[in-house]
């Protein structure tokens, strides 16, 4: 009973000193972290697990940079690629200014690097899992079941698993962890984009990957910012440049959760569209397409015009929440 009594003194004296509220005057709110300390800030939302790291991320690094693998020929011909994957959960991201994130991430970034292979190679990612939650790796495409990383849960603090499969279908497919609870798994950061090549290849062009993703930064289920390649507005201030004439080919992928769809509506010109890009002819010429959880598709299009090009979504809430940019064309010399 003294125990009780007790208990209960310490944790009224400690509400009342630290109660998680906001100052009406400031726009302060002061909260506990996981770890006990006591964090104050203007910020819309501090995600509660603290940490010194701030990462940064570099949407025009991201767009146009395939990650290959590093390559060797087994006896028999065929093409090896082998990744290594690292999984992290205690870093902390900008997202917006002054709005502060908890991402998860796979190799240090969301999204996760963009695994490149063609249709046939063998795929082996060395899987590593550094974070305080178990992860897996989980990818669309065709692979044995045990390669499914939904069952083979790898655990936290260092645990390991080793991928591996035949590079296949052609396409576009996203990856993702898929422990449970699987919608904070992916919320957080841990999914990123994977590309079949055919054998043949595709027609040269200037290739780059949109990833469309959402960040819920107050924990209420609804994405509070919307971007493509993770930072809201980044490519309307700093517009994408690419050349007129030239064919231009973006790999599309929605991550959002929460909301049923998106959409990808571009300005001032059409595209070829490929849903998933697992076929070679184009099923549709448009500059609209809506896509639900982790559709996808490859998008080809060329400017006959010099000039700014609006790409956004056309549900507007989400472009005025930050999921616009811009195409900057220009004749080249
Ligand atoms: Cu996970």
């Amino acid at each position: 009973m003294l125990f009780v009594l007790v208990v209960t003194a310490v944790l009224t004296t400690f509400y009342f000193a630290y109660p998680n509220s906001s100052n009406a005057n400031t726009g302060e709110k002061t909260f506990l972290s996981h770890n006990g300390a006591v964090i104050k800030t203007t910020g819309e939302v501090l995600d509660p697990v603290y940490s010194a790291q701030t990462l940064e991320f570099d949407p025009d690094k991201y767009l146009r940079e395939f990650n290959y693998g590093r390559v060797s020929k087994l006896a028999d011909g065929t093409t090896l690629r082998e990744f290594t994957i690292i999984a992290e959960d205690d870093k902390m991201m900008e997202i917006s200014p002054g709005v502060f994130y908890n991402v998860w991430t796979f190799n240090g970034t969301v999204p996760g690097p963009t695994i490149r292979a063609t249709e046939g190679d063998l795929v082996r990612i060395h899987f590593i899992n550094n974070g305080a939650r178990s992860h897996t790796m989980h990818f669309h495409g065709e692979h044995p079941g045990e390669m499914d990383g939904v069952f083979e849960i790898v655990g936290a603090g260092g645990g390991q698993f080793t991928y591996e499969w035949i590079a296949g279908p052609v396409g576009v497919h996203p990856y993702h962890c898929h422990v449970m609870p699987l919608e904070e798994h992916i919320i957080h950061g841990l999914y990123g984009v994977y590309i079949v090549d055919p054998k043949d290849g595709r027609p040269q062009a200037d290739e780059m990957v949109m990833v469309l993703n959402g960040f819920d930064t107050d924990f209420d289920t609804e994405n509070n910012f919307y971007a493509a390649n993770t930072i809201p507005f980044y490519y309307q201030h700093h517009p994408i440049q690419i050349s007129t004439n030239q064919l231009i080919r973006v790999y599309v992928v929605n991550m959002v959760e929460f909301d049923p769809i998106n959409n990808l509506h571009l300005h001032g010109n059409l595209y070829q569209y490929y849903p998933t890009g697992t076929d070679i002819v184009p099923s549709t010429f448009t500059d609209m397409i809506t896509l639900s959880q982790t559709e996808r598709g490859i998008m080809e299009f060329s400017h006959s015009y010099p000039g700014k090009y609006l790409f956004h979504a056309h549900k507007v809430e989400f472009s005025e929440k930050g999921w616009t940019g811009l195409f900057l064309a220009t004749d080249k010399e």
